[in-house]
């Protein structure tokens, strides 16, 4: 599984609040900065009508869970220690930790928003906030690009090769491809000759890299704190912003697990097992979210993953009438993949070879046989046909 969404911010955001909440696994939390002293890992998921309905059997997935015809697809969510200014240059926990966050395809920005409120200027402290973290990331990002560079890029001047190719070697643990770098040195009119790239080039990377390619989704916190008016003052706002109570969702995520509730939407109707001050609490937290003023992270996950990312999920198969693997299994696999993307591309997620030995691909909800550069849809069931 290798889709990744990171958890950055400042200290005592809310970042082990919220991935608490959405992994349902218990993490440290405490009301001081620099709680998180080590990045936590766990998974969370991202929900989609499964295809075992049309074929009318019970899936068997290899990751994650389906219940309901509701596909769990896990991705997984890395909590790291708090960010300060200056991380980028080895200050507060420095960048060690953002080396788990290199591949991340998105980094959920938590900030404060009762911080922000205490400000005398609402929109500018938020601005500011995400501006501070984003910086950061750029002077992290561009150091990593940067290190080693001369002798690098006098060597890669010298070969007859693809510069997105030995790009893509060279950064390759920033989890980009060769079609990623080319979109990204399109936009910033970057130099081929690698030897004649500056500082700017560096930092115009990272830059368009945060803004095109790996989203920074800003999430206000501490919804809980402010009065309604401040949060709807969000929508005013130059960029997207979710408002979120963490708190209350890892309430509402605690309450599921010790069976007080069953499900994470309202109503929530509390069983017999609430007592009546949990009962009182979870009817405020019902009516507090119910209100719409706020978002809910399963939601949030979801419009990253469909709105902003623009990737669609594919069911690659062995078999296309069963829809099964060699072994058997129904619907084994859910990958996430660009919207735009062919079965060449998905024959060599699923393995080096299989995309080298690529012949054809099956649509197999309507049986047709389909091309390598064939565009794939949101739900396809697909049969790869190859040598190997
Ligand atoms: N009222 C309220 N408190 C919150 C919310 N989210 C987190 N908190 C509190 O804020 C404090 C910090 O939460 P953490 O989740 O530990 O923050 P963090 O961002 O992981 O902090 P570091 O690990 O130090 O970077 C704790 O006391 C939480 O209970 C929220 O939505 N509402
Ligand atoms: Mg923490």
């Amino acid at each position: 599984m290798s889709f990744k969404i990171g958890l950055i911010g400042k200290p005592n955001a809310g970042k082990s609040t919220l991935f608490s909440a959405i992994t349902a696994t218990e993490v440290e939390i405490a009301n001081y900065p620099f709680t998180t002293v080590a990045p936590n890992i766990g998974t969370s998921f991202i929900i989609r009508r499964c295809p075992e309905e049309i074929i009318g059997k019970k899936c068997n997935p290899n990751h994650g869970s389906c219940s309901n015809g509701n596909r769990y697809i896990p991705v997984q969510i890395v909590d790291v220690p708090g960010l300060i200014e200056g991380a980028s240059e080895g200050k507060g926990m420095g960048n060690q930790f953002l080396q788990s966050i290199t591949d991340a395809s998105a980094l959920i920005l938590v900030f404060d928003m009762e911080d922000a409120f205490k400000s005398n200027d609402f929109a500018l402290s938020i601005n500011k906030e995400i501006s501070d973290i984003k910086d950061e990331l750029i002077k992290w990002a561009s150091s990593i690009i940067a290190r080693d560079w001369e002798r690098f890029a006098k060597k890669a001047d010298s070969l007859n090769e693809k510069v997105e190719r030995q790009l893509s070697r060279k950064i390759g643990s920033l989890g980009l491809d060769e079609k990623h770098i080319h979109e990204i040195m399109s936009a910033g009119s970057l130099p081929l000759k690698l030897s004649l790239w500056s500082d700017d080039d560096f930092r115009s990377f990272a830059d368009i890299m945060f803004s095109r390619i790996k989203a920074i989704v800003p999430v206000a916190n501490k919804a809980d704190l402010v009065p309604p008016e401040k949060i709807s003052a969000l929508q005013q706002l130059d960029v997207r912003v979710f408002p979120v109570s963490a708190e209350y969702e890892l309430a509402i995520q605690r309450a599921l697990t010790h069976g007080l509730i069953s499900s994470r939407l309202p109503p929530f109707k509390p069983t017999e097992k609430a007592t009546p001050k949990q009962a009182e609490a979870l009817n405020h937290i019902e009516e507090f979210i119910s209100s719409g003023i706020v978002a809910r992270p399963f939601d949030i996950l979801g419009d990253i993953v469909e709105k902003i990312l623009k990737l669609i999920v594919v069911y690659p198969v062995y078999d296309d009438s069963t829809w099964t693997d060699k072994a058997g299994n129904v619907l084994p696999d859910a990958f996430l993949v660009r919207e735009g993307s062919t079965p060449l591309d998905l024959a060599y997620m699923v393995h080096t070879d299989i995309g080298e030995g690529l012949i054809r691909a099956v649509d197999c909800k309507s049986k047709m046989i389909i091309g390598k550069d064939h565009p794939l849809k949101d739900g396809d069931v697909i049969r790869i046909i190859s040598k190997s």
